[in-house]
């Protein structure tokens, strides 16, 4: 992960901030960062779907472009906290609830975590109730513009109180776990809870039970 901006005017942007409103370490950057793994995927419509599988209870679901657009959508607000040391504060999401999801496709009584599925297999692993909390949502928009393609369009997650990489973009899928499992990023020396407030941002910081083995 590279940084491709400056910290010139970090400091001032986040002067009249409350003194606990940025997580420890984070600063404010100029604009919207884009910050991925990888290359940008195309969107195809025709063949886009986006499926909820693994430990369901009463089988899978799956929805295609059109049948996702008549899901009911929401609006929250919500801050966003990138590993690298970013927040952008105050965004408004739309899109869908990922409780919509938890409804419509119910998880079966031993399920844990999520595995959360992209675009060229990027993942990220979450527990089931930090998946499901108040302000995690599907999104297609920011601040009532449509997600640029870098930014994930169609549609990306965002799970506002865990670091960022916990919410992909261009992303078409979630599993169901019932033994927690690392993702992408939780693989490669991130840590695996990612709390910025308690700042979880490598896997050597992790206590007992925190994470998986392996
Ligand atoms: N598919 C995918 N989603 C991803 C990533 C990635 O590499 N691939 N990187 C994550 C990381 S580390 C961050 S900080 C945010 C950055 O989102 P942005 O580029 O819209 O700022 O996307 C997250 N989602
Ligand atoms: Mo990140």
């Amino acid at each position: 992960m590279t940084m491709p901006f400056s910290r010139l005017g970090a400091k001032k942007r986040a002067e009249g901030l409350a003194a606990d409103r940025l997580p420890p370490g984070q600063y404010i950057p100029r604009g919207w960062p884009v910050l991925h793994y990888g290359p940008v995927p195309k969107f195809d419509e025709s063949s886009w779907d986006f499926r909820v599988f693994g430990a369901t209870d009463g089988g899978e679901r799956r929805w295609d472009w059109a049948g996702f657009g008549e899901l009911p959508r929401t609006e929250i607000r919500a801050d966003f906290h990138c590993v690298t040391k970013f927040s952008l504060l105050d965004n408004t999401w739309t899109g869908v609830a990922t409780g919509v999801l938890l409804e419509l496709a119910p998880p079966a009584s031993g399920v844990t975590s999520v595995m959360v599925w992209a675009e060229y297999g990027y993942s990220a692993n979450m527990a089931l109730a930090d998946f499901g909390g108040d302000l995690s949502m599907l999104v297609t928009h920011r601040d009532g513009a449509l997600l640029t393609p870098e930014h994930g369009f169609p549609l990306r997650l965002v799970v506002p109180h865990l670091y960022a990489w916990k919410g992909p973009k261009w992303v078409r899928g979630v599993e169901y776990l019932t033994a927690d499992r690392r993702g992408f990023w939780e693989q490669r020396g991130y840590h695996n809870l990612a709390d910025p407030w308690r700042e979880q941002r490598y896997s050597y910081q992790e206590s007992p039970g925190d994470g998986p083995v392996g």
